[in-house]
C-alpha cells in the first residue's frame, strides 16, 4: 500500500504507542449506540495493544447495539465487548476514545475521567495543550481506515475476521465509497477486500430482522414528507436510536430529495440524523439545529446527527423542530408534501 499523502501521519502509531505503554489494563470506549466503524476501530486498536503486550484490552460503549447488521457483525466476528455500565473506569490505567471526542454528548465517558488517547475522524479541535494523544483526521471517511493504517504500519497481523470488521466499518461510514472517502480510505478498502471472509460479510449485510425493523420502515414511509428538496421523517418514540440514521440513509434515496432529516424520541430526548447529497454542510447544520433546540450535534460533510432535550409537551417540541428545519434548510415557506 503506498503512503502517498499520508506521510504527515507517519509518526502517529509510535506516538500512540508512547502515550499508551506501559499499561496493564486499557479501556477502549466508542460512542453510544455504536456503528460498524467504531466497533471495528476499537477491535483493531485492541488487537494492536495485545500485539504490543497489553493483556485483554476492554472494548466498551454506552447504550446498546440496535441495528441488525451491527449485531450480526459483533456475533459472527466474535468481537468481545462489555457494556459501559458494567465497567469501572478506576479499573483501567489507560483510556482511549475512538470515533468520538470527549464532551460531544454521544459518549458516556464522565467529563472528569482520565483520558489518554483520541482517534477520530469527526471535525474537532483539541486544545494545543491537550494532555492526551490525539489523531484526528477530518478528511478521512472512516476511523477504521486510520486503525487499518496503524496495523499495517506497525506490522500487527490482521486476521480474516478483523479484516472483515474493518472493511465493514469503512464501507458503512463511506456508504460504499459514495460519501467522504479519502484516497487512504479507498486504498485500505481495496487492500482489506482481499483479506475478508466474503461469506461472513454477506451474512452481516443480510441479517435476520425482527418485526420491529419492518414496523419502523412502515412508520417512516407513512410519516415521510418533503419541503421541496428537503425530506423529513419523524419516527415517534423508538426502541433503539440507531434506526434513526438507518431510516435517514434509506429514505435519502427518495428520488427528488437532496436532504433527509430523520428524528425520533428516545429516553426523553429528541435524536436526529441528517443526510445530504448536495452540500458539504450537514455537520454545521446539525450543530445549528441542535443548538437551536438546546442540545449537541455535529458530524461530517454529508452525514451528521445530534440530540436535544425534549419539552414536556412533545407536540410543542416537534413544532419547533419543523420550524427550525425549514429555516436551517432554507425552505421556510414550502408546504409539506407527503411521500404516500
Ligand atoms: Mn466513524
Amino acid at each position: 500500500m503506498s503512503d502517498n499523502g499520508t506521510q504527515r501521519y507517519d509518526d502517529k502509531p509510535s506516538e500512540f504507542r508512547q502515550a499508551l505503554l506501559p499499561a496493564s489494563s486499557v479501556l477502549i470506549l466508542t460512542h453510544d449506540y455504536p456503528d460498524p466503524d467504531c466497533i471495528a476501530s476499537a477491535w483493531g486498536l485492541s488487537e494492536l495493544l495485545s500485539f504490543w503486550g497489553v493483556g485483554h484490552p476492554v472494548i466498551s460503549f454506552g447504550g446498546f447495539v440496535g441495528r441488525a447488521e451491527n449485531r450480526a457483525m459483533i456475533r459472527f466476528l466474535n468481537i468481545p465487548t462489555v457494556p459501559f455500565a458494567l465497567t469501572d473506569i478506576n479499573d483501567f490505567d489507560k483510556i482511549i476514545l475512538v470515533d468520538c471526542y470527549p464532551g460531544r454528548g454521544n459518549v458516556s465517558l464522565p467529563p472528569n475521567a482520565p483520558l489518554h488517547a483520541v482517534i477520530d475522524h469527526h471535525p474537532s479541535s483539541p486544545p494545543p495543550n491537550a494532555a492526551f494523544f490525539h489523531d484526528i483526521r477530518e478528511d478521512y471517511g472512516a476511523a477504521a481506515t486510520i486503525v487499518t493504517r496503524y496495523l499495517t504500519q506497525t506490522g500487527c497481523p490482521i486476521s480474516t475476521k478483523l479484516a472483515t470488521a474493518l472493511f465493514c466499518g469503512i464501507k458503512t461510514d463511506t456508504s460504499g465509497m459514495r460519501r467522504g472517502a479519502a484516497t487512504d480510505d479507498i486504498e485500505c478498502y481495496k487492500r482489506l477486500f482481499d483479506m475478508i471472509d466474503q461469506r461472513l460479510l454477506s451474512k452481516i449485510e443480510n441479517p435476520e430482522r425482527g418485526v420491529e425493523y419492518f414496523r419502523v420502515i412502515h412508520k417512516a414511509a407513512e410519516s415521510a414528507i418533503s419541503y421541496k428538496n428537503v425530506g423529513y421523517i419523524h419516527l415517534g418514540t423508538v426502541a433503539a436510536p440507531d434506526c434513526i440514521a438507518e431510516m435517514a440513509e434509506l429514505f435519502h434515496t427518495w428520488e427528488k430529495i437532496e436532504w433527509m432529516i430523520c428524528t425520533a424520541v428516545f429516553k426523553n430526548q429528541i435524536y436526529f440524523s441528517i443526510r445530504s447529497n448536495v452540500s458539504d454542510t450537514a455537520g454545521t447544520r446539525a450543530e445549528l439545529l441542535a443548538k437551536r433546540l438546546g442540545g449537541n450535534g455535529g458530524g461530517h460533510s454529508k452525514a451528521a446527527a445530534g440530540r436535544a432535550p425534549i419539552d414536556k409537551d412533545i407536540a410543542l417540541s416537534l413544532g419547533k423542530i419543523e420550524f427550525y428545519i425549514k429555516e436551517i434548510f432554507e425552505v421556510p415557506d414550502a408546504a409539506a408534501e407527503p411521500l404516500l
